[in-house]
């Protein structure tokens, strides 16, 4: 399959927000096309605040329009493990973390593939009670005549949740608090209704795992209340997509189905592989796929350097699919090893056919 490929954001393209912080990566991009055609991404922006020995600083952030934080100093005797993300797990029994994300809003080319703006101010940020540990992973789809944003959010009392926030402008939004709770990741909207109600595809995990965490899809009248969920796509035993699964970008409608670029996760010999896959839902159903990427033959692999190395290496990791105007191709906008941002344009027909049908 022929695909284009481009390094597209790096760490050094942004200045850390304070100077003795220090960028992690730049990744997981929400992607929207703008009125004017070009493209804009909303890109996490990882950071952590300076370390010393035998200390952990952890920041939170405590006022939103002020931009301020305070800090949490963890002496390293305290934890008692540390997790894949650097997590810190607490003699308490607590977990914290030693980096927290806002986005930075960039504007790219029409085709896809030239930065043609990158602002370093934070655009969107978390706050107490909505990401005070920081917002995560965008996702944004356009509705109707409104921007809906899906991110995770981060909060003391909240944990790992998925809030919404709403736009008019893409410059205002207006926070809707939280739609899925924790742990629930990984949420994508339809961009439009489907038998009278709104659609979500979303991630939840539970403690007590008879199943390996997969994808579900949620209806809902208005984007807050959310229900008739159900399981829709698991993890695959052996495949690529054998440890755990989660929506990518929002759906892409096609004549042929709904198109859903995903990622799944692999552990083979104590190493992690994010690799992206596609499946085809049914247009009238979103329950029903049609078919789905080969279980030993994912769309995308984490090949290119830059996602083999960096601050979680092995990891594609896809959040934005943009048609392409052409009509014919779809770009697909990813962060790559947790540390940078991608872009690949590949042929839709090509993926339809690259696919198993059921
Ligand atoms: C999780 C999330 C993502 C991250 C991937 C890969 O799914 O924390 O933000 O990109 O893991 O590390």
């Amino acid at each position: 399959m022929k695909i284009i490929d481009k390094l597209l954001l790096k760490p050094e393209d942004f200045q850390p927000s304070f100077s003795d912080w220090e960028i992690k990566g730049v990744l997981n991009p929400g992607a929207v096309r703008l009125p004017d055609k070009r493209i804009l991404l909303y890109v996490r922006v990882a950071e952590s605040a300076i370390q010393k020995e035998g200390i952990r600083t952890c920041p939170i952030m405590s006022s939103e329009k002020e931009y301020k934080f305070e800090y949490q100093h963890i002496p390293e005797v305290d934890i008692v493990r540390m997790g894949r993300w650097g997590e810190m797990y607490l003699k308490d029994g607590l977990c914290r973390l030693p980096t927290i994300s806002h986005f930075k809003r960039v504007v790219v080319s029409k085709d896809g593939f030239r930065v043609l703006e990158k602002e370093q101010r934070p655009i969107f940020t978390g706050m107490p009670g909505d990401g005070d540990y920081g917002v995560e992973d965008p996702r944004i789809v356009k509705i109707e005549d409104k921007y809906l944003m899906t991110y995770v959010s981060i909060s003391t009392h909240e944990g790992v949740s998925t809030s919404l926030a709403i736009s008019k402008d893409l410059k205002s939004w207006k926070r809707q608090g939280i739609i899925f709770r924790e742990q629930n990741k990984d949420v994508v909207f339809f961009p439009e209704k489907i038998k009278g109600k709104y659609v979500a595809l979303h991630r939840p995990e539970g403690f007590f795992e008879f199943s390996r965490p997969s994808i579900w899809v949620s209806y809902s009248p208005d984007f807050i209340y959310w229900g008739r969920e159900r399981s829709i796509l698991q993890p695959r035993p052996g495949a690529w997509d054998h440890d755990r699964i989660g929506a990518g970008a929002p759906p892409i409608k096609t004549k042929k189905g709904w198109l859903e670029i995903y990622h799944g996760v692999k552990r083979i010999d104590g190493i992690t592989f994010y690799s992206v896959g596609a499946v085809l839902l049914d247009l009238k159903n979103p329950e029903k796929a049609l078919a789905r990427s080969y279980a030993d033959n994912p769309l995308i692999k984490s090949e290119k350097d830059y996602e083999k190395s960096g601050f979680m290496s092995n990891v594609v990791f896809p959040t934005g699919a943009i048609a392409d105007l052409n009509g014919k191709d779809v770009l697909i906008y990813s962060g790559g090893a947790d540390s940078i941002v991608s872009v690949r344009k590949l042929r839709v027909n090509d993926i339809l056919k690259s696919m198993e049908y059921y």
